[in-house]
Order: structure tokens, then sequence, then C-alpha cells
């Protein structure tokens, strides 16, 4: 047992989206349409059934799950959920009754309110500036799920397993309103909405855990250029002792916006700057769009079109649209043969030392034509288990399978590493092969409020590691507004800072002494934070869990918490109250205000982050990027409830790689307890055989009547605690 080192009390300053004319929509469905003789139901797994339309007698192909589902006889007597199949004019229109007083979340990448009841959505990926096409109603994603919560805190989740495209409403009834054939059609039903989240991660599997890196804050717009101007950036990162993890290069760093070319001139020696920013602790993120350049005389058309990869129109030929380089072919992603043609670019790229990769553009997004996008009746032609079909088909999963193929060629160009993609365009399951960021939004507080509930029920959809562009891409940011947004932007699982070509500067300096002590504040917090963000991340990598995840996920069955949208919870423990959300409606029980580093409790922008009563947060030292060790001291943050005890989790391992496959990992569980005044923090068990070299805990114990702190070591400590009134 340690000796107690140090103690110290200290005092805490203590849309509706679219008026959508739902019944329009039910009607459709209910009253007119041919009724298709009822589906069979088969147990999937504990709480969940799928359902095959009439004439469907194994389950077919699938793209958003991530192995066909084991069929395992009957459905359970008494089953309550059931879709009903109706057939018009072409279109497959699915219902389900929803249980009266259930709140509806979900359906993915969305505008607008947290809570999905009365909405509808349009499964259509869609590049869409500032979200203003079709008002918002589809963005660059489609998820084709719906989560329920009934009022007493039980929960189900309704997937419509099809790629076509779709609209989906949600309102007394769940419509799902297809342009293509009848749809196998999955329902969870189990105690709470955790429990259907996790279902729906053992279908669609999870987020592989991302290298530590990627977690940090990320800098970009829209380009930084030439290649000084990247490595001057990341040096006013490290003078002004803003800490900061990647740097990213938009489409101008390219030759011509050839992809996976460097232009000569102002990037003539990528693996140099790559060098420069890894000796200043910086990793590298590049983009890559889908649309390769129609020039016979550019390498990678020429070998695209020796390969045949190309995604044809209606009469066979290549299809060939309009984008940044000017006329291009589009590569056909559901050919094997092109995935891996396409993950085989990757090789020299990867060479050149950079660490991640951004896929623009891949919903596909085509410029000058009505439809934003490939024709309908384009021809992707399949092979292995994807039979060919027209765009209409495949368009909500090109993305989704370019990221594939991008994930796999960078993984095979660097196998000891995990491979980091971030994707604009993707579909359920898409976690499996990449992060995302919500596209287009704007420098405007409507597009800061939504981008929360955005990620949330990003994360109730399956996809954990979402971010807005912190600050707003297009127009220029005020600084009122970039500080705002930074103080709670810092807490996104993917905090990245970015900028439209023409808009005012965006960086955390651009704006003058105050902003800039509000961003270093906030992403200060973040690095403190990592440690526990990483372990929320493992979670999730392991049973599909959020991290960003919403208020009522403390307490499910307080119905006064389903419409909380501007606070959120990262992992259960942490909750991130913004200041302009006035008190927000908070979970009942303990929770307990913290301050993490000097000047946060001060700064008015700064949002609450209260601990929940029973928790141990694991932080670390302030560090300026994560490659650094930040875990000498450790400091356990332990806010105890009612009955004086509290527990925690922290995660570590190397920080990228596959070590932690073969054990090479430690989790430690913490176990605090109060007897009288004295508080004995211990470790409860620990798993993995990582070497911890040995470090000083300190213990930051946040009580009702101040914040006590002890020193020892890292087995077992004891510290004196303020008497209880
Ligand atoms: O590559 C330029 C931009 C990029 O900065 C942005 O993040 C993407 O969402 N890209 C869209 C293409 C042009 C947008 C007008």
């Amino acid at each position: 047992m340690s000796a107690i080192a140090m103690i110290e009390i200290r005092k805490f300053p203590t849309t509706r989206l679219l008026a959508l004319c739902l019944s329009a929509w039910v009607g459709v469905a209910g009253a007119n349409g041919a009724a298709v003789s009822a589906p069979t139901a088969e147990r999937i797994g504990d709480g969940m059934v799928a359902f095959l339309p009439s004439g469907m007698s194994s389950y077919p192909t699938s793209l958003a799950l991530s192995q066909p589902p084991t069929m395992l006889g009957p459905a359970p007597a008494g089953w309550r959920l059931q879709p009903h199949y109706t057939q018009k004019n072409g279109h497959t229109i699915v219902t389900v009754d929803v249980p009266a007083d259930a709140d509806l979340y979900g359906t993915g990448e969305v505008t607008g309110p947290l809570r999905r009841n009365g909405q509808c959505v349009a499964l259509w990926n869609t590049d869409n500036p500032a979200y203003q096409r079709d008002h918002g109603r589809r963005l660059y994603q489609s998820h084709p799920w719906v989560l329920g919560v009934r009022a007493d805190g039980s929960a189900f989740g309704v997937l419509f397993d099809s790629t076509w495209r779709a609209t989906l409403c949600t309102a007394k009834r769940i419509v799902f309103d297809s342009q293509g054939p009848a749809m196998p059609v999955i329902v969870i039903d189990r105690p709470s909405p955790q429990a259907v989240v996790q279902g729906l991660a053992t279908l669609t599997g999870t987020m592989p855990l991302p290298p530590r890196w990627a977690l940090g804050y990320q800098q970009s717009r829209w380009s930084y250029t030439p290649d000084t101007r990247v490595v001057q950036i990341a040096d006013e990162f490290r003078q002004r002792k803003i800490p900061a993890d990647a740097i990213w290069m938009d489409i101008d760093y390219m030759d011509g916006f050839r992809v996976f070319t460097f232009d000569p001139k102002t990037f003539p020696d990528p693996r140099r700057l790559n060098d420069d920013l890894h000796a200043r602790g910086f990793h590298s993120v590049w983009m890559i769009d889908p649309g390769v350049k129609a020039d016979p005389d550019y390498p990678v058309y020429a070998s695209g079109t020796a390969q045949d990869v190309w995604l044809q129109n209606a009469k066979g030929a290549t299809f060939h649209g309009e984008v940044w380089p000017g006329m291009v072919a589009f590569p056909d992603f559901t050919r094997p043969a092109t995935r891996r043609w396409w993950s085989a670019l990757y090789k020299d790229f990867i060479a050149q030392g950079v660490d991640g990769v951004w896929n623009d553009m891949n919903e596909p997004s085509v410029f000058n034509v009505p439809s934003y996008t490939a024709p309908e009746d384009a021809r992707h032609r399949g092979g292995g288990d994807l039979v060919p079909g027209p765009h209409l088909q495949y368009h909500n999963v090109y993305g989704m399978l370019m990221v594939r193929a991008t994930r796999e060629g960078i993984q095979a160009a660097r196998p000891q590493l995990r491979p980091f993609v971030l994707t604009r365009a993707n579909f359920m399951g898409g976690q499996r092969y990449a992060a995302t960021w919500t596209g287009d939004n704007a420098s405007d507080w409507k597009y800061l409020k939504w981008s929360i509930p955005m990620s949330i029920n990003l994360g109730l959809s399956g996809q954990p590691f979402s971010g807005p562009d912190i600050g707003g891409f297009g127009g220029d940011a005020t600084p009122a507004l970039w500080a705002n947004w930074i103080a709670v932007g810092a807490f996104y699982p993917f905090a990245r800072g970015h900028a439209i070509k023409d808009s005012n500067d965006k960086e955390p300096w651009a704006f003058g002494a105050s902003v800039e002590n509000t961003a270093r504040i906030a992403i200060e917090r973040r690095y403190r934070l990592l440690p526990y963000l990483y372990t929320v991340f493992r979670e999730a990598s392991l049973d599909g869990l959020p991290v960003m995840r919403p208020v009522f996920f403390a307490d499910p069955k307080d119905r006064r918490l389903r419409g909380e949208e501007r606070a959120f919870l990262l992992g259960s423990d942490v909750l991130v109250v913004p200041r302009w959300s006035g008190e927000g409606t908070l979970p009942a029980g303990i929770w307990r205000d913290a301050s993490l580093v000097e000047g946060d409790a001060a700064d008015p922008l700064q949002p609450a982050l209260k601990v929940r009563g029973g928790a141990i947060v694991p932080l670390g030292r302030v560090v300026q990027h994560t490659g650094e060790n930040s875990l000498d001291p450790l400091t356990l943050l332990v806010s105890l409830d009612a009955r004086g005890q509290a527990q925690g989790e922290l995660y570590e391992d190397a920080g990228d790689g596959y070590g932690y496959r073969q054990g090479d990992y430690r989790l430690t569980r913490y176990r605090a307890l109060r007897q009288g005044d004295t508080l004995t923090v211990s470790v409860e068990n620990t798993e993995g055989h990582l070497a911890i070299p040995r470090r000083t805990i300190r213990v930051q114990v946040l009580t009702d009547q101040g914040v006590a702190t002890g020193e020892g070591a890292e087995e077992h400590l004891t510290l004196p605690l303020p008497p209880q009134h």
C-alpha cells in the first residue's frame, strides 16, 4: 500500500426539418398496393428475427451485414413487431406498426432533430452543399435502420436490408418505400436501446480499432498549398502550444486533380513533406476522389481502361461524367477486379509516407447534371457475390465499396499499421471500413446545433466515428461561432477543423487571442480525456456501442431525456453540456462537474463536463500530440456514487499496429471505496500482458465538498476525504 503524497481541497465554481405530408406517404403503403403474402420469420439471434418476403428461400447476399445471418428456427411465439409488404408501381413498400409512445431514432446521417418521429428521409447518397438540396432530406450516406425506444425503456430496431433507392418515414408506422424488389427485414427486440444497438453490431459489424492519432485534433482546409504552407501550419500549432495530431491535404496537392499524383510545382517531394510532418509529431491525411481523369496518357486511367474497371452507361460503353479534373471515368467498385486494381494503387501512394486517406465525392458526385450523380440506368457489372445491376441498386453502396477497397489497399501496403480512412459517402455497415465526416455544412449556428443529433444518430445507426467540419465548411466563420464550435467540437468522436477554399482562415489562432485561448483549452481538455476516449473507442470496436451517446442512454426509462439533443454522453461516464443549451435536460442521480485544465471553469464558452457518480475516468497529461506519453502521471478522476463507490477502466496499447490482438494491451479495472473519511483506490483486475512502466497515479475525488487529491503508486492507494456534512 502506498502512502499519500499530496492532499489538496479545491472548490468548484460550481426543427423541425421539413413539413412533409406524412399521411400521404403512409397512405401509399397502406391503402392501394397489392399486398404480398406474409413473409417467413426466422430467429437469427437473441431477440433478433429475420423476415424473408414470400418466395425468398434463403437470406440473399447483403452488403449491410458483415456475415450471413444464421437461421436458428422459427421466430419466438408472440413476437410483436412484424413487417407488412406491399407492391405498387414497381416499388416495394414495407410497413411496421410502431408501438404507441415509442420514440424513434437512427436513420443515419440526418438533418433536424434527434427524435425522428414524424420525419422522412430519402436514402440516396447525395453531394449536398450546405445541406440545401432536397431541403436536407438526403445527405451523403444511407442507413435503412430505425431504432425505437418504448415508454418503458425497452427497445426495438428495424433494418430494411436493401441498397436500392428508397424513402424512410417514421411516424405511427415506419414506412420503407423502395424502388427495388422485396428485401429481407430484420427486427431486433431487446430490453434496452443499448442492447438493440449491440445487436445491430453483431449483424453489421463494428468499427475496427483506429490508430490513436486519429483521435487527436485534426487540422484541415481546402487547401493548404504549397507544401511549405503545410509545414508552417504544423509549426504554428507547436509554437502556440495547441495540441494537434494531423494535417490534411485537400485536392490541390494533385497534379491537375489526377488522383494518385502530386503537383510537381507545389508538392514536388511528398515523401519529404510527410517526413517533416512526422518529425514534428504530425500525421498526414491525403484526399483521393473516385473520378479518374479521362486522359489516355495518365497511367491510372490507362491501366483502368486496360483492366476494364469502369462503370458503364446503359449502352455498355464507359460512363464519363464531369468532376474536378474535367471528364472522368468512375471505377465500378461492384467488380472484384476493380476493387483489387483500386487497392493496388495505394501501394506507391502509401510508400510516400502518407498516413491516412480521405475519400471525397464518392456518392458519386457528378457536376452539371440534374441528378448530381451517375444515371440510374448506368451499369454495374458485379461479380463474386454481387449480381450485375443498375446504378439505382448500387448507388448507395458506391462509397462503401470504394472505402472497402481503399482500406484493403492501405492494409496491404502497410500491413503492420492500422489504416485510417475517412469517407463522405457510406452505407449501413460502412463503419467496418471508414470513419466519416458529415460533409459540407456551413459556418452558421444551425449547423453547429444539427451536428450533435447528426453524430448521435449516426452512432445509433452503427457508425461510432463521426464528426462535422468544426467551425463550418462554407462561408466565413465569426469569432464567436468558431469559438463556441471548437469548445463543444473538441468532444465529437472525430474532431477536425476544415474550411472551404474562399472562406476566411479558420485555424484556432485565426480569430485573435481570446478565441485562441478558448480553442487551446478545448483541445487540451480533449487530450486530457484521451485515455478515457481511447478506452471508449475500444469498447465501441468490440460491442458497437456509440462513442457519442444520447443523454437518454443514462436512463432509458426516463422519458424526459428522450428529446435532449444539445447535451450528449461520451461513453457512459462523461456528460458534455454546451453552455448555450442552458441547463439541458439531464439525467437524475449524481453528475459532478469536473475541471480538466487550467482556465476551463472560468471560460464561459466551454461546455460543462459532468462525471457520473460511480465512475472513475482515467485522464492523461496535456500533451502536444498522441505520440507523447501522456500517462505519467495517470490521473484517476473519481466521482463516488451514493454508497461511496466507483469503478472505471483504462485500456492501453501501442496506439497503432496489431500487437493488441496477441494480448499486447492492458485493460485495468480500478475500484474506489469510501470508508468514513478515507478513500481507497485499488486495481480490481487487469487483462492483457502489456508491460506498464512504473508511474505515478494521481487521484482526484470529486465530492460535494470540493476536490480531494492524492498521489501514489498504481496498485493501491488511500487518501483522506473531506468530512461529509
Ligand atoms: O475537395 C474539396 C472539397 C472538400 O474540401 C470538402 O470537404 C468536400 O466535402 N470537396 C467537398 C469538393 C468540393 C466542394 C465544393
